[in-house]
């Protein structure tokens, strides 16, 4: 009370509310007016932040921490009552003559669509030391995840203009959500590349704030316990991409700009939009209000399960049941195998890859309800079994691909399943952690991230009739991997299967030790037999096509080990080089039409 006279009459108020909250713990160590001044008045800064920035203010953070806790006390299982079912969605084969249909809707319905890159995450498991957008994706161009992300978005911007014989192309707005651990980062990156070609007024950041730590039962907020006039906090989860979308604004500038989608994706997979034409045009199609991108799914897999689950007062949501919950909730459903792989093979249930197409204007509506709060989750860790205290503090969580929990049962919410070799090979584990991996369960590494693109491009060649050799098998920093032939192109190469720029009259063929970088857009390989390394970089209005034979010493990858310090952090981190031999290169930077047919 006696340092009242500091105090300014907002932050009177913010006092009272925290007394009145039960929060007067808070004060207890507070020093007499003229000591500390600063540092109360830093207190007070943090705590109208802290109030701000959470929906309902701090007063209801608390409220809704004491309800979560009290229910974690009592082990009360979210999901009682609830009875899971198989959702619909739709399931696409890659290539064939439904995925191309759902590829060539989505991209005309790309310049009706918004993106959001969910960037927060300071990436503890992975241990690399810079940002995770800027990691490479792949070694052979250089490529980071960022870049490759924008130059897709560029490429969908572009090619939908095109498919709809649009007279002007509308920028695709590109919106990344931060947090303190990566926000300063992710601006020096675009900034010192100049957005990697995207309009820096395309491209938004919406930096997410931490929220306050809990103590005990009674969500009594924790001291930071280096600084009694500070209060301790922790990121709060992706899931406040919502709220942070709902206070920006932006959502009701995209609707009367006319979108109608917007799509949420995770920073480190390299694969995601090789899928994203299609689930987008899925959504579209479908009408869904809510399109999660999902994979193949074995039993047990580590990976949440996209699961409709319908309770016994009439309630239904078709949500991801993270795998761990989804084995006790199909046996206290009668399942007495649990979470068990069908006659496919695979879990009837599909997997969680956490990207999702939103409808834009249900969303807005939906959020407008909730002021874009989601469920949220309490995960403390108590010292012992009677759950009355903490071994540390603990704090309210929320996730991205929550949204759907408080959705009417009348909601569109659907899925699109994809190979997962085309759509999710993220890169969230250290090498260490990577090698320790279960035979047969995905590394999620910056190896197995880089080799997963590199399979992928061979597919899809393969596909389009393109004799490529199958791959040997190499271990990298204690991982062993498929080791594909190193074909990588532009986003705006083959931006969709159809728009594979390949003829095959006789026969076109790449060897495994091989490497083909396509650095252009109208690039067209006809009848090619590669031996070697092929770069072809080419200006938009450049036409080339490349044909005959190539043979050279080529491009081969030089393992290194992630403890190496003497090699850069970004190879060391997926355990090899690559060692650039000799390769045919070459550059069209003046418009025209053009045939490279070595003889070579
Ligand atoms: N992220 C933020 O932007 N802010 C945050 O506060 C936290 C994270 P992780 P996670 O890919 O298979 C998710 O840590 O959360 C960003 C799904 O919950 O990589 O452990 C962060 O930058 C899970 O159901 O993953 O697991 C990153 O881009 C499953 O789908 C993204 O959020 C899993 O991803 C995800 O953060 C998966």
């Amino acid at each position: 009370v006696k340092n009242l006279c500091l105090l300014s009459p907002d932050q009177i108020e913010l006092g009272k509310m925290l007394v009145e909250m039960g929060q007067s713990h808070l004060f207890q160590q507070w020093t007499d007016p003229g000591v500390e001044d600063n540092k109360k008045k830093a207190f007070f800064a943090q705590v109208a932040k802290l109030n701000s920035s959470y929906p309902g203010g701090l007063a209801s953070y608390i409220k809704n921490a004491r309800e979560l806790l009290a229910d974690s006390k009592v082990g009360r299982n979210p999901y009682d009552g609830f009875t899971p079912s198989v959702p619909t969605g739709e399931v696409l084969s890659f290539g064939d003559d439904n995925f191309i249909k759902y590829e060539e809707a989505g991209v005309k319905e790309a310049q009706n669509a918004a993106f959001v890159l969910v960037a927060g995450g300071l990436g503890e498991r992975l241990g690399y030391n810079g940002i995770k957008v800027a990691l490479l994706a792949e070694a052979t161009t250089g490529t980071c995840f960022l870049q490759l992300y924008i130059e897709s978005i560029l490429a969908l911007q572009e090619g939908s203009c095109r498919l709809t014989q649009g007279t002007f192309q509308k920028d695709i707005p590109f919106v990344i959500m931060t947090s303190d651990d990566t926000h300063t980062r992710t601006l020096e990156v675009l900034e010192s590349n100049s957005y990697f070609g995207m309009k820096p007024t395309q491209v938004k950041l919406l930096k997410q704030e931490k929220v306050a730590c809990l103590d005990d039962n009674d969500a009594r907020l924790a001291l930071d316990p280096h600084n009694k006039y500070q209060i301790q906090t922790k990121p709060h989860g992706h899931g406040d991409v919502h709220s942070l979308l709902y206070s920006s604004g932006l959502l009701k500038v995209w609707l009367y700009a006319g979108l109608r989608w917007v799509l949420f994706f995770q920073d480190t997979n390299g694969l995601l939009f090789k899928a994203i034409p299609a689930s987008l045009g899925v959504s579209a199609t479908k009408q869904y209000q809510v399109n999660s991108l999902a994979v193949q799914r074995k039993a047990k897999e580590a990976m949440g399960g996209i699961t409709r689950l319908t309770h016994s007062d009439g309630r239904s949501v078709v949500i991801n049941v993270e795998y761990n919950q989804l084995d006790p909730l199909l046996r206290a459903a009668g399942h007495p195998d649990g979470d068990a792989n069908c006659e496919t093979g695979y879990s009837p249930f599909p997997g969680n890859i956490n990207q999702l197409i939103l409808e834009l204007g249900p969303y807005i509506e939906e959020l407008t309800k909730t002021g874009g709060a989601i469920k949220e989750f309490v995960n403390p860790k108590y010292k012992d079994a009677s759950k009355t205290s903490f071994k540390s503090s603990t704090r309210l969580e929320c996730m991205m691909q929550d949204y759907p929990k408080t959705l009417p049962p009348t909601a569109r919410v659907g899925f699109t399943v994809m190979d997962k070799w085309l759509a999710y090979a993220p890169v969230k584990n250290n090498p260490e952690d990577a090698s320790k991996v279960p035979k047969g369960n995905p590394y999620h590494s910056a190896t197995s991230g880089e080799m997963a693109i590199y399979r992928a491009n061979s597919l899809i060649l393969i596909k389009a009739g393109v004799q490529v050799e199958g791959p040997v098998q190499q271990v990298f920093n204690g991982q062993e991997v498929e080791v594909w032939p190193r074909i990588t192109w532009k986003p705006k190469w083959g931006l969709t299967f159809s728009e594979i720029k390949i003829k095959v009259r006789q026969s076109c063929s790449v060897s495994q030790r091989s490497t083909m970088v396509l650095k252009g857009r109208d690039i067209f390989l006809e009848d090619l037999s590669l031996d070697g390394a092929l770069i072809i970089n080419c200006i938009d209005g450049a036409e080339v096509k490349v044909g005959g034979s190539i043979q050279n010493k080529g491009w081969l990858l030089e393992r290194i080990n992630y403890k190496d310090t003497s090699s850069p952090e970004e190879l060391r981190i997926r355990g090899f080089k690559i060692n650039k031999l000799e390769q045919l290169e070459q550059t069209y930077s003046e418009p025209g039409k053009f045939i490279l047919k070595p003889q070579c």
